[in-house]
């Protein structure tokens, strides 16, 4: 089964798990959020258990000091408004 990726590339899905995992990663969603209440590891710790319950939320990152959210997602099956709430759910405010 042949599928496009994003350098134009066509490649089998299903005979590599290799490229599968490859074609996985180019189709996942990266963004980054501002939230500006993030100020120590609790924050961190807080944001990432709400997100990490997240099964669609392939990788979190908080930065501390940017206070900024990082996130990769499967945005075929999940909007970021779902995680946004996650996120809210957990006291912070996300700016845009
Ligand atoms: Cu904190």
């Amino acid at each position: 089964m042949l599928r496009k990726i994003k350098n134009g590339k066509n490649i089998c899905i299903i005979c590599t798990n290799g490229i599968f995992k490859y074609y996985k990663e180019e189709i996942m969603q990266k963004t980054v959020l501002n939230v500006p209440g993030i100020s120590c590891g609790h924050c961190e710790k807080a944001i990432k258990g709400a997100v990490n319950g997240i099964p669609e939320v392939k990788k979190v990152k908080v930065d501390i000091k940017k206070k900024t959210v990082f996130l990769e997602y499967d945005n075929d099956k999940i909007s970021i408004d779902k995680i946004k709430n996650a996120i809210e759910d957990a006291g912070y405010e996300i700016a845009d």
